[in-house]
């Protein structure tokens, strides 16, 4: 009666296994259709093709931790498969009652002891070079919003640039409505681009919740966490389009905040950095804009702060007999094209360049707000106090 129960719990957790084992394998195959980066992803693993050092060595890792389990199973498993059918009680087996064995115990503490010990040693190697983010080529913030990412060009070719990358999936997809495409939730407005073979630095944090970068093939991610900078690094080897996803639950669109890095050539990467830089110059300040004297005396106020307070002083007073008081200067009080050529020119004394610099790299706003400020402030107040964009413009040809 119990022999039969035992045999029956054999063959019924042999079946489960197998069961089980056919489950995964078709989940897989299913998933290989579907996962994005297209053909070349493997079903029952990590995405294929890796393309940084890290990357590798994380898969490599993993293949080798998986077959030193499936090998500590066989051997443990097929012990004791092999035990209960070999040595059942309807066969008339009798225990053996042996008490202690010192070298079994040995064995069963110095075998584990080596496997573990050698797994720690790969592993520690990899997360240390994973955290040498040292001499980066470019430094790129990534933070997380609900529901998408925004990165800046801090450090690097690039400085400067910055931009929102949203999910570009049409709802009609969502919906069902339309048939989804290989790269469904997987695809955004404006990609992360970065130049091949290059170390980029990406620091990472959020402003609402916990959010998480992160890109398989490129062996990263990092939690993405208010308050907190973390960075990681990686080198890709190859030019491309790789995608990830925020890895950490958000909210109601976590699952709709992907991650796309764009891989490109040195030269496609600088043709990229030119474009992006028109688009930031024209998107900076409608030079047309017609302000309103408040709101452009704040901007002014700003400019000030920046570029003119050294020497004229937040008082307006400069430091007498090196720069002119701007309170009560005949120069500000008067018509606003003097004003205007001070700031394109500078101011030259007999062919000699004094210490009013030209500031025409100011931009067109930054000029009239600027000079607008001044004609508002320290109880300055001419006529015509307001001077807008186009009259600078206007100025500089
Ligand atoms: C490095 C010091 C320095 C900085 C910075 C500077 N200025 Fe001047 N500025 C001067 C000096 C010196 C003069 C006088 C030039 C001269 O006539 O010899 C002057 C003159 C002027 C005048 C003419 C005033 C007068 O009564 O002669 C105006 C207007 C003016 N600056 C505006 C600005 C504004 C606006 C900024 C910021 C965008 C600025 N300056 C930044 C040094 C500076
Ligand atoms: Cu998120």
């Amino acid at each position: 009666m119990v022999g039969k129960m035992m045999g029956r719990l054999a063959a019924g957790s042999a079946a489960l296994t197998v069961a089980a084992f056919g489950l995964l394998c078709s989940a897989g195959a299913w998933a290989v259709e579907d996962m994005p980066g297209g053909p070349g992803n493997r079903a029952w693993n990590l995405p294929g093709n890796p393309v940084t050092s890290i990357a590798r060595g994380q898969q490599w890792i993993h293949e080798v931790l998986l077959w030193v389990s499936v090998a500590i199973c066989v051997v443990v498993f097929g012990a004791m498969f092999y035990a209960i059918f070999a040595f059942r009680k309807s066969k008339g087996a009798r225990p053996a009652d042996f008490h202690e064995s010192t070298a079994v115990e040995v064995a069963w503490t110095i075998v584990p002891f080596i496997i573990i010990v050698g797994l720690a040693v790969v592993a520690t190697e990899e997360v240390i070079a994973q955290k040498d983010s040292s001499n980066a080529y470019l430094t790129v913030k990534a933070t997380g919003h609900q529901w998408k990412w925004g990165y800046e060009y801090l450090k690097g070719e690039g400085e400067g640039i910055n931009f929102l990358s949203s999910l570009s999936t049409p709802q009609a997809q969502i919906t069902n409505a339309d048939a989804k495409n290989l790269t469904y939730l997987m695809e955004v407005d404006n990609p992360v681009v970065v130049p091949v073979n290059k170390k980029i630095r990406m620091v990472v944090t959020a402003s609402d919740v916990i959010h998480a970068w992160g890109v398989p093939q490129l062996g990263v991610k990092q939690d993405a966490i208010p308050g907190f900078v973390r960075d990681l690094w990686f080198r890709a080897e190859r030019v491309g389009v790789y995608r990830g996803q925020c890895y950490e639950l958000c909210g109601r669109n976590h699952a709709f905040m992907p991650i796309v890095v764009d891989v490109r050539s040195d030269a496609d990467y600088a043709a990229w950095v030119g474009e992006q830089r028109k688009v930031m110059l024209a998107k900076a300040d409608d030079p047309n804009k017609e302000w309103d004297a408040a709101a452009l005396a704040a901007r002014g106020e700003k400019v000030y702060a920046a570029n003119c307070v050294a020497c004229h002083q937040a008082t307006g007073q400069g430091v007498p007999g090196a720069f002119p008081a701007l309170a009560n200067s005949p120069k500000v009080l008067g018509g606003q094209e003097e004003q205007i050529q001070i700031m394109l020119n500078g101011v030259v004394k007999n062919g000699t360049p004094t210490a009013m610099a030209s500031f025409k790299q100011l931009s067109d706003t930054e000029i009239a707000a600027v000079i607008t400020y001044t004609r508002n402030n320290w109880g300055n107040k001419p006529g015509d106090n307001l001077v807008q964009p186009k009259d600078v413009a206007a100025a500089r040809k």
